[in-house]
């Protein structure tokens, strides 16, 4: 079933290819100067030993002839994706800061791709809630400490201040670099750092197991030393349906004695494990300026950097700009910054997002903190607002003054509207396992397999879904005005089922008019979404069953949007009980690990959704102040 296909260039390869002649005081360095376009970088390697011996490989690329001249700052990015660099490759993704000059480094973190030692997904913070000098209690943190310590003495013409950054797992380990960090890192940029795997980003979210992201990604992390990336021929929603289960899956693909998977199957609830993980629990104030970067269509860690900035600002001081946090949220899928960001699957939001980024916020703000350049002016948070399509600025996210509470409320005949119910109404549809709703349209192939849509699937046209039978969509009529929501998005809703667990799934659609120019009539675009597994509602450490035909009430947050619904659209919201295979099937009925259910427990039931004074029903959403929404109530 499985296609292997190894993706990068083993590291002895990459030593046979650069053998020339070392950086000065680098001992194990090789060096090469590189044809370039834009300003020339010369490249070398090294191996660097850590607090308890373990040596880490990094790649170093500096301006030619930068070991005389002014000192220049370093940047770093830790990865377990293989370290490489080329100067053509800096001057493109980072130009203005490959022009000014930097000396960039990438390392390879334990057991991964050139470096020593073992490889340890997601390592948990450990030497900050001990001994921090211990040699026994390493982690990503007390790694990049010892990096720095390293660079700094052994990279010619340093100006003694480090910026760190990175995109995804790198982003954790951008964040990792601002947790009990060296006095030489001056600036952090986590940029959708996976934050909590469990409750929101890679693997789980709210307790529903992320079943292709799991399977994919622990087989290409946790095979081998290099990524092994996952390619299935068939659909893999016929895949993990014959399966029964992720049990089945794992042990067809002979991975269960993989760590990671060992703990999807052991450990499906918020155990301490997972809990250890959380960084959002190490962070208590913004130790460096950092820079959180997110997207709103990212389909990785979208959670992440919003949770981050969150407790960072919660607690930084104001009147101490040295310490400071910013959010950066954009039009992108995982990463999509990287890009022109003008695009994504059929969105064109006018613009080049990414570049206007890169240009204006990520390079003006190490400019300022690693180089005491002027030209860093953002406030707080940039957020594009997707609909208008435009650039807001706030003092704070969410944003606070000029906005106001609402409540979305379902209604009477699956419509919406922002006043309370005052009659009684259920909406039902029949949930069955054996069929479950894909989460995007089929065949689905392997995450990163060959033409795999995965990376754009959040901003996919939802049609196929809402033409289903097995969810309900809520309506407002066709707006005569625009609507702006923004903030963190909260579901509230009231809902029972004949089974005794189950998830759900809400969504928040933009349903684009049928006469919508550049081919978008009809589109149903998704503003947010999020999943929530019924058995965790009275808390996450313990899964309980759900009292069959009892109303509950489920909160959890969609997460945050800033978008205006325009005149001609019309807002949705669906409520749906599964969204396979990326996440797990629920049963339906209550057994106390879904990672092994019987066949015999994955049942069809009635969901019924509800509406009245007494179980109103709602999305809470922030709206500018000037919203004229009267007409629609
Ligand atoms: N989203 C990826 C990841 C991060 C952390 C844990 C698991 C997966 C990544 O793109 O790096």
């Amino acid at each position: 079933m499985l296609t292997r296909v190894a993706l990068a260039l083993p590291l002895l390869m990459l030593s046979a290819v650069f053998a020339v002649p070392s950086v000065a005081a680098a001992q194990s360095a090789v060096a090469q100067g590189v044809e370039s376009k834009g300003r020339p970088y010369v490249k070398s390697e090294a191996m660097v030993p850590m607090r308890d011996g373990v040596k880490l490989h990094l790649v170093i690329l500096r301006p030619q002839d930068s070991e005389t001249g002014p000192p220049l700052p370093i940047l770093l990015t830790r990865t377990p994706y293989g370290a490489e660099g080329s100067s053509e490759g800096v001057n493109r993704s980072k130009p203005e800061l490959a022009q000014s000059g930097y000396i960039f480094v990438q390392g390879d973190i334990r057991g991964k791709y050139g470096s020593e030692g073992q490889f340890v997904m997601n390592r948990a913070l450990m030497h900050v809630s001990g001994n921090r000098t211990d040699p026994k209690l390493v982690d990503e943190s007390s790694d990049t400490y010892d990096t720095v310590e390293w660079m700094l003495k052994n990279l010619p013409n340093n100006n003694g201040r480090v910026g760190v950054l990175g995109v995804s797992y790198p982003g954790f380990l951008a964040m990792m670099a601002g947790v009990d960090h060296h006095p030489a890192v001056k600036a952090i940029s986590p940029q959708a750092p996976m934050t909590n795997i469990w409750l929101g980003d890679d693997f789980f979210h709210n307790g529903a197991f992320r079943e292709t992201y799991g399977y994919d990604y622990v087989l290409q992390l946790e095979r081998a030393k290099d990524d092994q990336v996952v390619s299935m021929p068939d659909d893999t929603y016929d895949y993990f349906l014959k399966h029964v289960n992720f049990a089945g899956a794992a042990a067809d693909a002979k991975m269960t004695e993989l760590p990671t998977a060992k703990r999807f199957l052991a450990e499906p609830q918020y155990s301490p494990f997972w809990q250890a993980m959380a960084v959002e629990t190490h962070l208590h104030t913004p130790e460096v300026p950092t820079l959180e970067v997110g997207g709103w269509f990212d389909q990785e860690d979208m959670w992440g950097p919003q949770e981050e900035y969150k407790h960072l600002r919660a607690e930084q001081s104001p009147s101490d700009p040295g310490h400071k946090v910013y959010l950066v949220e954009g039009p992108w899928n995982h990463g999509g910054w990287a890009g022109q960001g003008q695009k994504l699957g059929a969105l064109d939001f006018g613009e080049p997002t990414g570049t206007e980024y890169r240009a204006t916020i990520e390079a003006p703000f190490f400019e300022l903190y690693l180089k005491d350049k002027p030209g860093f002016t953002l406030e707080d948070t940039a957020s594009f607002r997707t609909g208008t399509d435009q650039w807001q600025h706030y003092a704070q996210w969410p944003p606070k003054v000029g906005f106001h509470p609402a409540k979305l409320f379902f209604g009477a005949q699956k419509t919406l509207s922002f006043t309370a119910p005052t009659a009684a109404y259920e909406a039902k549809y029949t949930a069955d396992p054996a069929s479950p709703v894909p989460y995007r349209a089929r065949p689905i192939q392997s995450t990163y397999g060959k033409g795999s849509k995965w990376r754009t699937w959040l901003a996919e046209d939802q049609r196929f879904a809402t033409s289903r039978p097995d969810q309900v969509a809520f309506a407002l009529p066709v707006l005569d005005r625009d609507i702006t929501v923004t903030g963190d998005i909260v579901a509230d809703i009231f809902a029972s089922t004949t089974g005794t667990d189950g998830d759900w799934v809400v969504k928040l659609i933009d349903a684009y008019p049928d006469d919508a120019p550049n081919g978008m009539g009809g589109y149903q675009m998704m503003v947010v979404d999020e999943i929530f597994r019924g058995r965790y509602r009275t808390g996450f450490e313990k899964a309980e069953p759900i009292k069959a035909n009892a109303v509950e009430e489920y909160r959890w947050s969609l997460h945050g949007a800033d978008h205006t619904f325009l005149k001609g659209h019309r807002m949705l919201v669906e409520v749906q009980s599964s969204w396979f295979p990326l996440y797990d099937r629920n049963p339906q009925t209550f057994v106390p690990n879904i990672m092994s259910a019987p066949a015999s427990a994955y049942k069809a039931e009635t969901i019924t959704v509800y509406s009245s004074p007494r179980y109103p029903s709602h999305l809470e959403v922030l709206q500018p102040d000037d919203a004229q929404t009267a007409a629609l109530k």
